[in-house]
């Protein structure tokens, strides 16, 4: 796009992410468009990478039409996870550190051969090696989490964190799997793994076609997050969040307590 300030923009959503400031929508007055969308949110993940991250998977966003309504965008989007961004199952994050954080619950894959660019795509058996429940959660950089399409692919699709719970390998069926929210030991939100896209393998092809249009490969021993299944809720300080995933069985976050109210 001509005249778009690709480096102006990601520097400003950098900037919010690490300070955890909210800021303005950015893509209306600047013309966005998807493409210069993804092309904001490239480099906004190469800032990290020029501090020392790496890339350790992809992310779906808005597979499913809880959060499609949830936030008022209905197109499937993708953004980059790197290893900073891995919180250990169980482990702990400090609300503190973002703007508006959310949790929601998850299927990750883990990667195996993916095809190369051009290569048909090959059984799912053979592109995923294991599958597990995940938490993601996420901190749209934008001021009452708000925002267009453009806007939050250039967020990176509003990535903050997450936490991968333990590895199964791949049951047979992945499309009617209950999934429910926990927090504090109460159940938030209930849904099943047919809300990703009908099945939640469908976010794999749909990730490597999106990727690809990019010029992005999947690489095996990435992770990959097929995407909510549910709405997404606020993550408060001292919050004890469980993802549970029938026959995944539970991924777990805790958010510290101290913490500064911000
Ligand atoms: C955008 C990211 C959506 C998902 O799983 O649908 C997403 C947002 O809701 O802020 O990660
Ligand atoms: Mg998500």
């Amino acid at each position: 796009m001509i005249g778009v300030d690709t480096a102006g923009i990601a520097a400003k959503l950098g900037e919010a992410a690490d300070t955890a400031t909210a800021i303005g929508q950015l893509a209306a007055e600047t013309g966005l468009d998807v493409d210069g969308a993804y092309a904001v949110q490239t480099a906004l993940v190469q800032r990290r990478l020029d501090r020392g991250e790496r890339l350790v998977g992809l992310k779906m966003g808005l597979t499913s039409r809880a959060k499609m309504a949830q936030v008022g965008v209905d197109e499937v989007i993708w953004g980059r996870l790197t290893d900073v961004m891995r919180v250990p199952d169980g482990g702990t994050v400090d609300v503190a550190d973002f703007i508006h954080p959310r949790v929601e619950p998850e299927v990750a894959f883990l990667l195996d051969r993916v095809p190369e660019p051009g290569e048909p795509v090959g059984s799912f058996a053979d592109a995923v090696r294991a599958v597990a429940p995940a938490i993601e959660l996420i901190d749209s950089r934008y001021a009452n989490f708000t925002f267009s399409l453009p806007d939050v692919i250039a967020d990176n699709t509003s990535a903050g964190a997450f936490v991968v719970g333990p590895w199964s390998p791949v049951p047979d069926g992945l499309d009617n799997l209950g999934v429910l929210l926990e927090v504090d030991g109460r159940i938030a939100q209930v849904g099943s793994t047919a809300a990703i896209l009908g099945d939640p393998r469908r976010a794999l092809d749909e990730g490597l076609r999106l990727a690809g249009r990019h010029g992005v490969r999947l690489r095996s021993g990435w992770v990959f997050l097929a995407g909510a299944a549910t709405a997404a809720v606020p993550l408060r300080p001292g919050a004890h969040v469980r993802a549970v995933v029938e026959k995944l069985g539970v991924a777990s976050l805790r958010a510290a307590s101290s913490g500064a109210a911000s």
